[in-house]
């Protein structure tokens, strides 16, 4: 069986490690290295060169290293008819979650604010708000949003969550739909967004979802940067509609130079690093998967192409 594997050039020592313990019957063709095409039965993938895949002919199922899709669905050429697996694992789930509760605690005891002062060597109290009476919304309620959710519960924060289906989750006030966008926006003092990249998905984060947030709300874009609309969000911090953000992901990655965002006083900006795959934990889950394929069940966590998740 081969599995041919691509990811930053950067990264693959550990995977090759973690495949060579745990599945040394896999036989592992580490991008560029393909070897014989016709061979290769499985692909795991972050961000492969365009119609890459469409030239493997056996090729049974795609695997994304990444929780996100979207850098296979943009390929033409991407072979649609075979399963597409996102991925699904612990130390993904971890990492979020910790980058979500970092950034909601930062907003909620006013760093930016406190950064400001250090600067400017003041020496000033902001009153205290009790967690309790701080409504943080979480858009998309999937593997990520849950997990955060999970890490923020005992901090006492009134909890929102937004998904496509209804859903029910312990302690977690549910909306869902266009209608249920509407209903949370205004309730949510901090909005997370944790949704995929998707047509409907994209340019979510605009003027009107800003406007429609109270006064002074904090927004943490954890997901992609395609969800924000830049401009809206640079006139809405400049407003003051929005008191703050902190951003992992931007619509274009890296962040150019002159992009704005680097020094803007209330800007938080990572680069694309709020979670990262964890090999020994993420291979686990993609042989796991393989091993339940090869015996004819089906494989967990494969993407609906048509509603783009
Ligand atoms: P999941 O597929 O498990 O969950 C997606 C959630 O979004 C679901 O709750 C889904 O609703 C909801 N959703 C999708 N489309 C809509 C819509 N149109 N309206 C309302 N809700 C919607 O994804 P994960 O939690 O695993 O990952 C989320 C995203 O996080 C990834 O796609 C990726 O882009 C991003 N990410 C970013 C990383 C980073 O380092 N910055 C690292 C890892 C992931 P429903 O439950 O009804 O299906
Ligand atoms: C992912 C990512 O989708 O790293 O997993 O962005």
């Amino acid at each position: 069986m081969a599995l041919l594997f691509k990811t930053d050039a950067s990264r693959a020592d550990d995977w090759v490690c973690a495949f060579a313990e745990q599945a040394p019957e896999i036989e592992l063709r580490v991008f560029p290295e393909l070897g014989r095409a016709e061979d290769i039965d499985y692909a795991l993938v972050w961000q492969p060169p365009p119609g890459l895949l469409a030239r493997l002919p056996n090729l049974r199922a795609v695997f994304s290293v990444g929780a996100g899709i979207d850098h296979l669905a943009s390929d033409p050429a991407l072979p649609r008819h075979l399963p597409l697996v996102r991925m699904v694992e612990p130390g993904l789930s971890e990492g979020m979650s910790e980058y979500v509760a970092m950034s909601v605690l930062l907003h909620h005891r006013f760093f930016l604010d406190y950064q400001a002062q250090q600067k400017a060597r003041v020496w000033e109290e902001i009153q205290q708000v009790p967690a309790a009476e701080r409504r943080v919304g979480i858009l998309g309620l999937g593997a990520l949003g849950l997990a955060c959710v999970e890490k923020l519960r005992p901090f006492g924060f009134q909890l929102l969550g937004w998904s496509r289906a209804a859903k029910a989750v312990s302690g977690v006030t549910c909306f869902h739909g266009t209608e249920g966008l509407w209903q949370m926006l205004p309730q949510s003092d901090i909005l997370v967004s944790l949704l995929p990249l998707t047509p409907a998905t994209r340019n979510l984060l605009d003027r009107r979802v800003f406007a429609a947030l109270p006064r002074g709300a904090y927004l943490i874009n954890a997901a992609r940067g395609g969800q924000q609309v830049e401009q809206d969000l640079l006139d809405a911090l400049a407003s003051g509609q929005l008191a703050g953000a902190s951003l992992d992901v931007f619509q274009q990655e890296p962040l150019p130079p002159d992009s704005p965002f680097w020094n803007h006083p209330r800007v938080l900006l990572t680069p694309h690093v709020a979670a990262m795959t964890m090999a020994k934990t993420a291979v686990a889950e993609v042989i796991a998967n393989i091993r339940r394929f090869e015996q004819g069940q089906p494989l967990h966590n494969t993407v609906d192409l048509e509603r783009g998740y």
